[in-house]
């Protein structure tokens, strides 16, 4: 029976050619080659019509037990291969797992920023509003609304960036708090804010001086506040950024926008008061600008000044930052320099 020999030829060549193959196209080529209809198999079985009816059966079995063992021989080779091709990616994908990590360099906010964020969450949490107001500004509210009239003296004390007659780069953040007294309904209850913020000077920057540097200033109007309010509002300040053993002691001073006016010291966080190269031997160090809002103040903000009054105080958070951590040059602040910045970096 040639049929039968010539079928268990091709079984043994499909065998051997089916465990020889490497990859999964070829496998599919064996298979339609084969298998397909083209293939020898299928040609078998179109030729048994010329069989006589006792071999028909037999060849028709053989043939589909041929077929068979080789459908089960690819898919057999097909798992293999693909099993294979899998381990050799799991393999090429490792993760090694003891591998040490890269450092990952966290940045953080600006020494100044920190030093002013610190000071505005201490006013929000007594009950402060925080105003933000335009760096370029009328001269009508940085210096005519501040009780600072055209050839006023203390025009001399601020040498100002002007861009026109009227608008300049603010000389103060008080713009900012003349700008909101105005606004302000006294039927909502008092006013209580802070206005941070960059301000700018004609000044030659050196060590201590820098032609923009930064403010908080903090105003308070309501019907009786006093100085004592003032004194008290400050004593905290000063024990929240210096520490709380810190006292304050209040000196007369002068401001065109406050009457009466004082300058402010802490004791010196250096020595506690006995005096030290910080304090200049002196055991205070003077650190705030305030006052009671000078009543021409109130009034051109279109509010009657024997009803409402309050207090007032300015600090710079440069002065601050620089007392606080030793810094002794202002320029540090925007260099930028990265090995400065990160001293103050508390991400690590
Ligand atoms: C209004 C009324 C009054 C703000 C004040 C100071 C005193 C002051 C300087 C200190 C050093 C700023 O950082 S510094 O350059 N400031 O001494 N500022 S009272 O008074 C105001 C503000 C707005 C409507």
């Amino acid at each position: 029976m040639s049929l039968k020999k010539d079928l268990e030829v091709l079984r043994d060549q499909g065998l051997t050619q089916i465990k020889a193959t490497e990859a999964m196209k070829d496998l599919n080529d064996i298979r339609v080659k084969l298998l397909g209809k083209k293939g020898p198999i299928t040609n078998v079985l179109r030729g048994m019509k010329d069989l006589s009816p006792e071999e028909r059966p037999k060849v028709g079995a053989f043939a589909n037990e041929i077929r068979d063992t080789l459908t089960t021989a690819i898919e057999a080779r097909k798992s293999t291969l693909e099993a294979r091709a899998l381990n050799k990616q799991l393999a090429a994908e490792t993760i090694d797992v003891t591998l040490p990590g890269r450092q990952v360099h966290v940045g953080t906010s600006h020494i100044l920023t920190q030093t002013m964020d610190d000071i505005e969450e201490l006013f929000i949490g007594m009950g402060y509003q925080v105003v933000d107001g335009p760096e370029v500004e009328e001269d009508h509210y940085n210096f005519e609304m501040m009780n600072i009239p055209k050839n006023h003296p203390a025009r001399d004390m601020q040498d100002t960036f002007y861009i026109t007659n009227e608008l300049l780069m603010r000389t103060h953040t008080s713009p900012v708090q003349a700008r909101t007294l105005e606004k302000h309904d006294f039927s909502q209850g008092p006013l209580k804010m802070i206005s941070p913020g960059r301000v700018f000077r004609r000044d030659t920057d050196d060590a201590t001086h820098s032609h923009q540097f930064h403010q908080i200033e903090g105003l308070v109007v309501d019907k009786h506040i006093t100085m004592a309010d003032l004194k008290g509002t400050l004593e905290v300040l000063a024990k929240h950024v210096f520490g709380a053993e810190r006292t304050i002691r209040l000196r007369p001073s002068y401001f065109p926008f406050t009457e009466p006016s004082v300058e402010v010291d802490v004791s010196c966080f250096a020595c506690g008061g006995k005096g030290c190269a910080v304090c200049k031997y002196t055991g205070w160090i003077e650190v705030l600008g305030a006052g009671m809002v000078h009543p021409n103040v109130i009034k051109n903000a279109g509010i009657d000044p024997d009803v409402y009054g309050g207090f007032a105080f300015g600090l710079g958070p440069d002065r601050f930052a620089m007392l606080k951590y030793g810094i002794d040059d202002i320029r540090e602040f925007y260099l930028n320099d990265i090995r400065f910045l990160h001293q103050f970096n508390t991400e690590g």
